[in-house]
């Protein structure tokens, strides 16, 4: 399971803590269907800026470790809250988006999904086939989380052995309450993160550090463990 803690040093701000996107902005103010339909404009000049960011970062190590981590498990399941498509980029492939993708619009009429990867969009910009409104294709406060998503992520968490929490807050819903649910059967919790959050209490083990340091050495000690069982 990963947040935007991941991300970080690819460049891409996180969203709470110094340093964070929303400084001087409220969440609510941005990031809920409320406001997007108070102010499309508004919420539109602030995606169309973060995709614009976007195209000049690349994944990172952290990124390339969790891929990595796919080809050592026989049953890997990638759960991340982020929406900015850098696990893709960095190789992953069984990855469950629980809060969309900023790449992706949906129109607001036809329900239409559509892929804008790396377009640059206006700051109204409609639907091509019925001239709705499009819509950043990600999940705001107060919205249901995509369905197929949703159970792909507790089927995962619900017969997992271990979950690994990575660079999230652990405050936003339903994501924060998943390595609980992991642990209520049985599962192994292991927390990285700069800092202590809600989870870090219920977590087997925190290892507190940057994730693309910390994440590159589990993956080389896992491998080192594959290939001799007695390590
Ligand atoms: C590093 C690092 C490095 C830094 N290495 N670490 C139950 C109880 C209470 C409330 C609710 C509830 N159920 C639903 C709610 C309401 C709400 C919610 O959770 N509110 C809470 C804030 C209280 N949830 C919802 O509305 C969700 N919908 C839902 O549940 O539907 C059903 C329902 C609806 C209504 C009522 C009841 C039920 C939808 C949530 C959608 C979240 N959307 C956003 C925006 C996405 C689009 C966009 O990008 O613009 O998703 S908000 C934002 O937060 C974004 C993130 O994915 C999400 C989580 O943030 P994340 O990833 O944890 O980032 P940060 O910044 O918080 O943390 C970064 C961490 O990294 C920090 O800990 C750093 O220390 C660490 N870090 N650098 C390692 N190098
Ligand atoms: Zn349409």
């Amino acid at each position: 399971m990963t947040g935007a803690g991941v991300s970080a040093e690819s460049g891409v701000p996180t969203f709470r803590g110094q340093g964070g996107l929303w400084q001087g902005r409220r969440a609510e103010d941005v990031a809920t269907p409320q406001a997007f339909q108070r102010d499309p404009e508004g919420v539109w000049e602030f995606y169309n800026y973060r995709r614009e960011k976007l195209l000049a970062c690349k994944p990172n190590a952290g990124h390339a470790a969790i891929a990595a981590l796919e080809a050592v498990f026989d049953d890997w399941t990638l759960i991340t809250q982020n929406v900015d498509g850098l696990h893709r980029q960095a190789g992953s492939r069984n990855i469950v988006e629980l809060h969309g993708n900023i790449w992706t619009t949906r129109c607001t009429a036809c329900c239409q999904e559509f892929d804008h990867f790396g377009d640059k969009l206006s700051r109204r910009p409609t639907c091509n086939d019925c001239g709705g409104l499009l819509r950043p294709g990600v999940v705001w406060f107060g919205e249901m989380l995509p369905p197929d998503a949703l159970a792909a992520a507790q089927d995962a968490v619900g017969r997992c052995q271990a979950i690994l929490v990575v660079g999230t807050s652990s405050v936003v819903e339903p994501a924060a309450s998943m390595a609980g649910w992991a642990r209520a059967h049985g599962a192994l919790v292991v927390e990285i993160n700069l800092e202590r959050t809600p989870l870090s209490e219920q977590a087997d083990e925190c290892l507190f550090g940057k994730a693309g340091e910390i994440l590159p050495r589990l993956v080389s000690a896992l491998k080192a463990r594959k290939s001799d069982p007695s390590q």
